[in-house]
């Protein structure tokens, strides 16, 4: 997500850091580097040449005495793309006070139905949290591929909704179905979901209208898909014109490395961006925030979204022994067994390069290098669940006899578990230096 447009600015930054004062052809150039970079990343044309003029009248070679050139561009670039993605005021998001009916607009195959079961499972999660269980009902009026209700009703049993399938195929007349066994139902939640085109057609947007009024939705979501670059504005302005919507989830994120469709969305459209959809499990769906996003895009990272992802991952019970192992861990007492802890905590957040991409200048890392770490963390589990619990809390009793046991159990060389310990031991050092720098505090709440 962004990293397209991550790289480019952090090559920007960095031969802006080696100055110390910004001439009138820094800025040019600077200027001249952001509109090829958002050219790169697919934003129209028209949208880059009214951003980049914009900034070129904010950004000046006079800066404050004491401000570095590289804060002084982060900090104005960052103003600016805050300005087209969305200020923290204005971001709203659906409405879910129940009962409410959520409608699901979009072209065909751009994540509508896939959608539906992730925002669900985010409110599982979220009501959980408070306690509370909220019922959830699908419903269809796609009636254009014959297998898509059978999606929604398979979707609809892994993420415990309810499903109701009406007894009619014309849609409105479905809808009216559907409405009324919402309301008898007693369920918080309806989400409805509609047939998708190729393109969006008039024939598909009479279709939506008649939806539309017959259900008179909370809210009417528009699923776009990131991936189709800038044809999206013009899906964008079609729906926005004749249909109507309250605002948008991008698809697809994790496959879009170019991130244009969110820049262009907002400056196009003007409506809030929702969530964005990150994979294809019902858990990769995030909260845009627009702050967090402009982070990204700059190559700052995004710590906040990756803590986030890590509290949802964790059960409540793995949560509270992580948090004693977390503190453990700052205290720089920690045991192989709170290592193991933090590996498998790791595990459940994705693959090293779905984490990579949260962190600071780590977009850079080359799949290699990943596929590595991946490979090593692997070795590492297994080499660890070989170990018994003792020689987990006293490292040191592993003698040879030991390792040649652990060694065969976990399939690996002796000289691997020796690499293991090496990596322990370094962790407990590091965890030592940044307890006493206290910088990375917040990664261990
Ligand atoms: N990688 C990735 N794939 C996604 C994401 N969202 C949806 N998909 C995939 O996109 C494909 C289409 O998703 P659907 O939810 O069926 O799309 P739809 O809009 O309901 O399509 P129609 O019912 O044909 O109109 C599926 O294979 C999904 O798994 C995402 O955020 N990331
Ligand atoms: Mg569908």
């Amino acid at each position: 997500m962004f990293n397209f447009l991550s790289d480019k600015f952090s090559s920007m930054f960095g031969w802006i850091g080696k100055k110390h004062t910004l001439s009138k052809d820094d800025v040019d150039r600077v200027v001249d580097e952001i509109h090829d970079a958002l050219i790169g990343a697919d934003v129209p044309y028209e949208v880059v040449e009214e951003f980049t003029a914009d900034l070129a009248e904010h950004v000046s070679t006079k800066i404050k005495k004491g401000t570095s050139p590289r804060d002084f561009l982060v900090k104005t670039v960052h103003s600016k793309l805050l300005d087209v993605l969305g200020h923290k005021e204005i971001q709203s998001s659906i409405d879910l006070v129940p009962p409410s009916i959520t409608m699901m607009l979009g072209l065909q195959g751009s994540g509508k139905t896939t959608t539906i079961a992730k925002l669900t499972s985010m409110i599982n999660k979220r009501s959980a949290k408070k306690g509370k269980r909220h019922r959830v009902l699908f419903a269809s009026v796609d009636f254009q591929r014959p297998a898509a209700i059978d999606q929604l009703e398979v979707l609809a049993t892994q993420v415990g909704a309810e499903f109701f399938r009406a007894p009619s195929t014309k849609t409105v007349e479905a809808s009216k179905l559907i409405l009324e066994h919402f309301k008898k139902s007693g369920c918080s939640y309806l989400f409805l979901d509609t047939a998708g085109r190729m393109h969006a057609d008039d024939a598909m947007m009479a279709e939506l209208k008649e939806v539309d009024a017959a259900v008179k939705p909370r809210n009417k979501v528009l699923v776009l898909d990131a991936m189709t670059g800038q044809e999206s504005i013009a899906v964008a302005r079609k729906f926005s014109d004749e249909v109507g919507f309250s605002g948008a989830i991008l698809s697809k994120m994790d496959s879009d490395t170019r991130g244009g469709a969110a820049f262009s969305f907002r400056h196009c459209v003007k409506k809030p961006i929702f969530f964005v959809g990150c994979g294809e499990h019902n858990d990769d769906l995030e909260s845009f925030v627009p702050d967090r996003a402009a982070s990204r895009i700059l190559g700052m990272g995004d710590l906040e979204s990756l803590l986030e992802r890590a509290e949802h991952a964790m059960k409540p019970a793995e949560k509270e022994s992580h948090e004693g192992a977390a503190r453990r861990f700052m205290s720089g007492n920690f045991t192989l067994n709170d290592f193991a802890m933090q590996l498998e905590s790791l595990n459940s957040l994705g693959s090293l390069g779905k984490i990579a991409s949260y962190l600071p200048g780590m977009q850079k890392v080359s799949p290699e290098a990943l596929e590595k770490g991946q490979r090593e963390m692997k070795k590492f589990k297994a080499i660890l669940s070989s170990m018994t619990d003792k020689e987990r809390l006293c490292p040191q009793i592993l003698d040879f006899s030991r390792k040649k046991r652990i060694s065969k159990g976990a399939g690996v060389e002796t000289r691997d578990i020796n690499g293991v310990l090496q990596k322990f031991e370094e962790s407990q050092q590091f965890a030592r230096m940044l307890k006493q720098n206290g910088q990375f505090k917040k990664l261990f709440r």
